[in-house]
């Protein structure tokens, strides 16, 4: 099923536990993250002498049941010491299903659509974002858009996949194509490059790209000339800049990884069916917005 969630923290670091909250959503068992809202700083609802919220909203799928869903998300906010004390009260993190896509549910432990999502700016506002086809109206809530959220890292996937998104076989590529590479060249000179050490093997003597920052994602901290190496995505969110250009450029595990949090994707296509141990992670949450046909093989431009 397909499930709307929102999250509110005003109370701790909320940047970061929003961050993390939505990190650890992933390892929800069967959930799989598709998208994120941006953060907004939103004035207490309800219980108003508390301090302001941070809020956002994420878009998963799980094949968990709704009840069994509202467990994990009630393990998560008690994993971030959510105490529950007040009513409407402060909280390090609150984790609510706002909507399950084609599920209406009215139960002891569980109302869906969440009960007063429609009264309240601070839950619409963020899911509206990632569900632009909510039809619903606001209430001049006082709520400003704030930098923080993962999607402001504007991360752009890059790669190359045959006719069946296939990635690579046994830790290479599929293709060499000259224009592929120059279109690469041109897309990520002067700006950043994130990416995994087995990606790192496959440059030319396996060293960093020229005329780029280059950073790695991975669990070893061996350090690498030429390189920054990150060991967590919240390290790499800490030293990311939000006003360069991210490029994600592979291999498939960081693109699962940050795809959810991607805002546009440049693939190249090529015509051909070919032996593939890795794929592409899959685009449906991404619209295809532009085509450019060459002998053998076609640029696409996604974006949200
Ligand atoms: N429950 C029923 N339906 C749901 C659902 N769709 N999602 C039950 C999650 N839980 C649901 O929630 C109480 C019980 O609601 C749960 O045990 C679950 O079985 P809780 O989180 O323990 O208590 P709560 O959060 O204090 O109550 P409630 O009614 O969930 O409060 P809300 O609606 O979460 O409101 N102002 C701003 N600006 N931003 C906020 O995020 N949040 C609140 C809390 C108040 N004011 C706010 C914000
Ligand atoms: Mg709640």
């Amino acid at each position: 099923m397909i499930c709307y969630v929102g999250l509110g923290s005003n109370l701790g670091e909320r940047q970061q536990t929003l961050r993390r909250a939505i990190e650890r959503v992933k390892n929800i068992p069967t959930g799989k993250l598709l998208r994120v809202s941006s953060f907004y700083e939103t004035e207490p609802w309800g219980v108003v002498d508390q301090p302001n919220f941070l809020n956002a909203a994420i878009k998963i799928s799980t094949e968990l049941e709704p009840l069994e869903l509202l467990d994990e998300l009630q393990r998560i906010e008690f994993e971030f010491g959510r105490v529950r004390r007040k009513h409407w009260g402060a909280r390090t993190l609150d984790l609510d299903i706002l909507l399950i896509e084609g599920r209406e549910i009215s139960s002891e432990r569980l109302t869906v659509p969440h009960k007063f999502l429609f009264e309240r700016d601070f839950a619409l506002i963020p899911l509206k974002e990632i569900f632009p086809a909510l039809k619903c109206k606001l209430h001049g809530e006082k709520i400003s858009r704030v930098n923080g959220s993962p999607i402001d890292f504007n991360f752009k996937l890059i790669a190359c996949v045959d006719k069946n998104f296939g990635l690579g076989m046994n830790g290479k590529l599929l293709f060499r194509i000259p224009a592929d590479l120059k279109n690469f060249r041109r897309l990520t000179l002067g700006h950043t490059i994130i990416f995994g050490r087995k990606t790192l093997e496959t440059f030319p003597n396996a060293q960093p790209l020229d005329g780029r920052r280059n950073i790695i994602l991975s669990r070893s901290t061996k350090k690498i000339f030429g390189a920054e190496v990150v060991g967590s995505l919240e390290e790499l969110f800490n030293t990311l800049n939000i006003a360069e250009e991210n490029f994600v450029i592979g291999g498939s595990e960081i693109f699962s990884e940050l795809i959810p949090y991607a805002t546009k994707i440049f693939l190249t296509v090529v015509d051909a069916e070919v032996q593939a141990d890795v794929l592409f992670p899959n685009v449906d949450e991404f619209i295809l917005r532009d085509v450019k046909i060459f002998d053998g093989f076609e640029f696409r431009r996604y974006s949200r």
